[in-house]
């Protein structure tokens, strides 16, 4: 008799949009059932958070690395279901991460050039793959909640930004004294970071009570139109320009009146990468963001998991 193998496998695609990770899981996970794909987050979240810190932390993952489970979708006209996942828990929606999705769906073959629908734990969104290999991403309505916050940051003073949704929370600010750039990664996180904890500390949430995660931090670009900083929810910062930041920063540029429907929007990272974006204005306050960018896989391995390996669920 052979004995029984120590290993479970999961098949993941690696890819980076703009510098940022996005890992897909494509086999092995657990089933998580056919709800929707916010019931199949909770039953993660639930059931399932040791394969999220197993995928994700150290020693197979890092910080920076942004996971994505596809799932089958709910609707036999989507084309793939996706729960986003970090080193600190889940995302509602990402940008770069869907924009990566569609990518190595694309390199595996099981999507071509053309509109697919993805279902998210936010609502569905549609991603174009196009002939050149970019992807624009149609994101769920995103809208500016509230104008020129002031909050007391310990070490810094008062700091001012807006509340925006764009498929996560976002508190962006463009008033700041910070250098974005490369050399300047520490300092930038460490505001943001203390940012995101007055926020917290003073009792300033999303409008549905959701935490606000992402710190978004702009200035002047040479080519661009916009440079920005995203720190993420578990204090790693986005190396991309963020897709569901950059649907936020769109909302708020078209609450103030200073970027007109379809007009396009080139925003850069923090390390020089690009999305463009422009948005179309919805009845009420809503706008939906459409981003484009570009996703190139870089592995495709199976992750084992050694039941004997101390460390198999990840450095906790
Ligand atoms: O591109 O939306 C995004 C994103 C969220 C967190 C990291 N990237």
């Amino acid at each position: 008799m052979t004995p029984a193998s120590p290993f479970i496998a999961l098949r993941a695609i690696d890819s980076h949009t703009g510098g940022e990770p996005t890992r897909l899981i494509i086999d092995g996970f657990p089933d998580l059932g056919r709800g929707s794909m916010a019931e199949r987050k909770a039953l993660f979240a639930q059931h399932y958070d040791d394969w999220r810190s197993a995928i994700i932390l150290e020693p197979r993952g890092n910080d920076v690395l942004v996971g994505a489970l596809l799932c089958q979708p709910c609707s036999p006209h989507a084309a793939a279901g996706v729960i986003f996942f970090n080193n600190s828990g889940y995302l509602g929606m990402c940008g770069h991460g869907t924009i990566g999705l569609i990518t190595s769906l694309a390199y595996l073959g099981h999507i071509a050039v053309g509109e697919h629908q993805i279902e998210t734990p936010v609502g569905t969104v549609s991603a174009t793959l196009h002939e050149d290999g970019s992807v624009t991403i149609e994101n769920v309505p995103a809208y500016r909640y509230r104008q020129q916050v002031a909050v007391s940051v310990e070490g810094y003073g008062e700091v001012t930004g807006d509340i925006a949704w764009g498929g996560n929370w976002f508190f962006l600010i463009s008033d700041h004294h910070l250098s974005i750039a490369t050399n300047n990664i520490e300092a930038l996180t460490a505001f943001s970071w203390a940012v995101r904890q007055a926020l917290e500390n003073a009792g300033i949430y999303g409008e549905d009570g959701g935490v606000i995660d992402h710190i978004e931090l702009f200035c002047d670009d040479e080519q661009a139109d916009s440079r920005n900083f995203v720190l993420c929810p578990g204090k790693a910062y986005d190396r991309s320009p963020c897709g569901t930041g950059t649907s936020a920063k769109l909302a708020c540029l078209a609450a103030d009146d200073k970027l007109l429907p379809g007009e396009i929007w080139r925003q850069a990272s923090v390390i020089g990468s690009e999305f463009s974006g422009y948005y179309q204005p919805n009845v009420g306050n809503t706008v939906t963001p459409f981003i484009r960018g570009q996703a190139f896989v870089c592995a495709d391995s199976q992750l084992l998991l050694d039941e004997r390996d101390p460390f198999a669920w990840g450095i906790r």
